[in-house]
């Protein structure tokens, strides 16, 4: 082979694999008002007003919704934060999380 020949390789080109999404979901309970469920909702994940009230009502209707997806670290965070203004304000209001199929 001489210095000018070129060798052809199969490129292996590097497949980065996008990170699972997770999604938080809010679980209707019998207790936490409706109106502290919509603050909690705006504040946490900047909603407005009437997303979150849809967002609320759907899971008051349902028994669940969800509000919304994020990687898992966001999204555990996210569910830890709103789940914990539930709990200071002495309402059982739980959000959860499941990874996206
Ligand atoms: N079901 C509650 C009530 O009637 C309101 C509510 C809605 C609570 C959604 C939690 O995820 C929830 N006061």
């Amino acid at each position: 082979m001489s210095d000018t020949d070129t060798v052809r390789r199969t490129k292996t080109t590097p497949k980065t694999e996008r990170p699972r999404l997770h999604k938080v979901i809010l679980v209707n309970d019998d207790f936490t008002p409706r109106e502290f469920v919509v603050t909690v909702l705006k504040s946490v994940f900047r909603m407005t007003e009437e997303q979150s009230y849809r967002v609320m009502m759907t899971a008051h209707q349902r028994g669940v919704c969800v509000v919304a997806v994020f990687t898992r670290d966001i999204a555990e965070s996210k569910a830890t934060e709103a789940t914990d203004m539930g709990r200071r304000a002495g309402h059982p209001l739980m959000f959860t999380t499941e990874p996206e199929e």
